[in-house]
């Protein structure tokens, strides 16, 4: 009998590349998704990757424990990833309260609503690598003390010790993946590698000419989605449930990676990149690299592709994108 998943947060980034991942190891899988003003759920990614007609879409909401419970009912899952959020940094200083509510007690519903209706299930919370801050350490490991630094870290390690004391108390296979950023060209427009991918793309085709960014020294540890959404099965794969950082063991500065990006497109980035004090954080993380040593050990599990290379994906992604309507029209 097919494996049952069931995903929230399936219409973003990482809910896509995992759906597709575990379609091809034939799982049947179910996704949690809000009805909103344009429509009952937004497809996008899920067309991207070509398997928006492989998933059951079931309605729900975080913040609505009842749409949950109703629909672990319907899924009956083997495994649940909860990865919805509200998982943009900067909105979570200007909506705090929305980002406790979604990504601190939205996961506590999730957890509830597991331990309710499917407590045997195994359970993915995806816990980040900003519940670091401003470590005191240059890389940051599994033992690495946290210092959340925003609304959304905070909010994020509620969710995170709450799936920890969840396991504890009451025995429920859960597991948290502290994930170090990952990109695709299925990232949030807001997001910086994808703010620059597309800025990159128009002014390679001709539509504007300057980008405007906040802090360039900031340092990240930029990996993949395709290759993060792996670590995150391979984690429910285990006897034991564990929590564990993923991440490639590489960082570049927003400069750096700006520079990748404009020097593939064969612009010279210094001509065209602003810089603008709005964009600036209230709180900066200055600097996060993450040794996923015992993920490596553990699960056998390494990164694919850099970020670098990642960054080059996303532009050539967007300039297809922008190309693709001009080639309509000529045809
Ligand atoms: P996205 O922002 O792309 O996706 C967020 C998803 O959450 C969307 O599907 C969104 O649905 C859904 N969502 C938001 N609010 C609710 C709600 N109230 N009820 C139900 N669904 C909701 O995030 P990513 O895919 O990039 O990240 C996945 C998870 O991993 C997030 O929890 C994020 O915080 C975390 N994470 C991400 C990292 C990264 O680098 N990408 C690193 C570490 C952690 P809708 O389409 O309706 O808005
Ligand atoms: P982050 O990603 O906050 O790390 O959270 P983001 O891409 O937003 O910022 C990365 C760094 O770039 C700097 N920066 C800018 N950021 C944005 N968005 N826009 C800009 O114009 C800009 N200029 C500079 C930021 O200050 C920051 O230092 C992501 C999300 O996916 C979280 O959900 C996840 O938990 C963490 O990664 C790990």
């Amino acid at each position: 009998m097919a494996r049952r998943a069931f995903i929230t947060g399936i219409t973003g980034q990482d809910g896509a590349w995992l759906a597709k991942l575990l379609l091809s190891k034939n799982y049947e899988v179910f996704g949690l998704a809000r009805r909103s003003g344009s429509g009952f759920f937004t497809a996008e990614r899920l067309d991207w990757l070509g398997v928006t007609r492989d998933v059951t879409m079931l309605e729900g909401d975080l913040l609505d424990l009842s749409s949950l419970l109703r629909a672990m009912q319907n899924a009956r899952p083997d495994e649940i990833y909860n990865l919805a959020a509200q998982s943009y940094v900067m909105t979570s200083w200007r909506q705090p309260l929305l980002t406790g509510s979604v990504t601190a007690m939205g996961a506590a519903n999730m957890l509830e609503a597991t331990r309710i209706a499917c407590p045997s299930a195994r359970f993915y919370q995806a816990s980040s690598s900003e519940m670091f801050g401003q470590a005191a350490t240059a890389t940051q490991s599994e033992t690495t003390p946290f210092q959340p630094r925003s609304p959304y870290a905070a909010a994020k390690l509620y969710a995170h010790w709450m799936t920890v004391n969840y396991r504890e108390s009451f025995g429920l296979h859960a597991s948290c993946g502290i994930l170090f950023n990952h990109e695709s060209p299925l990232r949030g427009e807001e997001f910086v590698t994808r703010r620059i991918s597309r800025a990159v793309a128009a002014i390679r085709c001709g539509f504007q000419q300057k980008l405007s960014l906040g802090c360039m020294e900031a340092r990240r540890d930029w990996g993949h989605a395709r290759d993060y959404v792996e670590a995150m099965w391979l984690m429910l794969q285990q006897p034991e449930p564990v929590d564990l950082v993923i991440a490639t063991g590489t960082s570049m500065s927003v400069r750096d990676i700006c520079r990748v990006a404009f020097a593939h497109a064969g612009l010279d980035m210094d001509r065209h990149v602003t810089h603008d004090p709005a964009l600036l954080r209230p709180a900066e993380v200055d600097a996060l690299l993450g040794d996923a040593s015992k993920a490596r050990d553990l699960l056998g599990w390494k990164p694919r592709s850099g970020a670098a290379d990642t960054m080059r994906e996303m532009v050539d992604a967007d300039i297809a994108r922008l190309q693709l309507p001009l080639r309509q029209a000529a045809e």
